[in-house]
């Protein structure tokens, strides 16, 4: 039986590779981003009979639905969601931080998240499918600079948690996938378009990559219909944890 997945996030990184990695295992892909001509790209290499690309800004709310909506034929019966779509921007402590860049973190990482899960839900509910979210080691563990962000993901594992708690006996499978750092456009964005400091951070990091990310989320999509991984958090062996911090007098 062909199976049908959709990621949002698909035109970069994690969700780019995911699309690539279940669209050469078979299934069916629905690729969701606003730039067009890379969700294109994936359409072109797989064909539009194995990916659709669903283009939307996904605060949209009615945009999102009109997508969800238009889906063609064959791609109407969704198994997989993967809520990847997500980012941060800004490193500065939060007394010196952008107010803009707060909401569109919240927007974009909770309030589209939860949006599309909802509107989702009951289709997953009557195909016995799987729900797959994108959360971040970030979530779990604070730093510096990492306030909205850090708080947004920290609601997208525990929001994982409470759905898996809600679906109880449904069939409907939950995870949080919590990466550490991975090598993707994730910190140009962060950095508002610095190149430099983008290749500064991963340099000599040997960082996880993207298709590392894909075999995860394609990993935990495929175990036997009674395994359900709650919670799956990685990181690069070159990245681990740190002291507090002492402010003395
Ligand atoms: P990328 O910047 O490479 O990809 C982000 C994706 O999100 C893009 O496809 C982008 O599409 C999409 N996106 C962002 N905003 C919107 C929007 N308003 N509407 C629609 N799509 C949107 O980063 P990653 O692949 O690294 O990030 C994917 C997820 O992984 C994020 O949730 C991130 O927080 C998380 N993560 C990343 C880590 C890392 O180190 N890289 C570690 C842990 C978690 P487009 O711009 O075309 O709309
Ligand atoms: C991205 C990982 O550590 O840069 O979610 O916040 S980190």
């Amino acid at each position: 039986m062909i199976r049908t997945a959709l990621v949002t996030g698909a035109s970069s990184g994690f969700g780019a590779a995911a699309v690539r990695r279940f669209a050469l295992a078979g299934w069916r892909v629905i690729a969701t981003g606003r730039r067009a001509e890379r969700l294109q790209t994936l359409v072109d290499e797989f064909g539009a009979e194995c990916v659709h690309a669903a283009v939307f800004d996904i605060r949209d709310a009615a945009a999102m639905a009109a997508a969800l909506d238009a889906l063609p034929e064959g791609f109407r019966e969704i198994d997989l969601l993967v809520n990847n779509a997500g980012l941060a921007l800004g490193t500065l402590p939060a007394q010196q931080a952008s107010l803009e860049d707060w909401r569109t973190m919240i927007d974009t990482n909770i309030t589209s998240l939860v949006t599309l899960t909802h509107r989702l839900l009951p289709a997953l509910i009557a195909r016995k499918g799987a729900i797959i979210n994108i959360s971040s080691i970030a979530g779990s563990y604070p730093y510096p600079g990492g306030n909205t962000y850090g708080g947004t993901k920290a609601f997208v594992t525990q929001f994982s948690l409470g759905l898996r708690s809600d679906l109880h006996g449904t069939g409907v499978r939950v995870t949080s996938i919590e990466p550490g750092m991975a090598e993707t456009e994730f910190t140009l964005v962060r950095t508002h378009g610095d190149q430099a400091a983008s290749e500064k951070l991963y340099t000599g990091a040997n960082p996880m990559t993207a298709e590392d990310i894909a075999e995860q989320i394609f990993y935990v999509a495929t175990l036997p219909p009674h395994l359900n991984i709650n919670r799956l958090e990685i990181m690069p062996v070159t990245q681990s944890f740190a002291g507090f911090q002492i402010a003395r007098q």
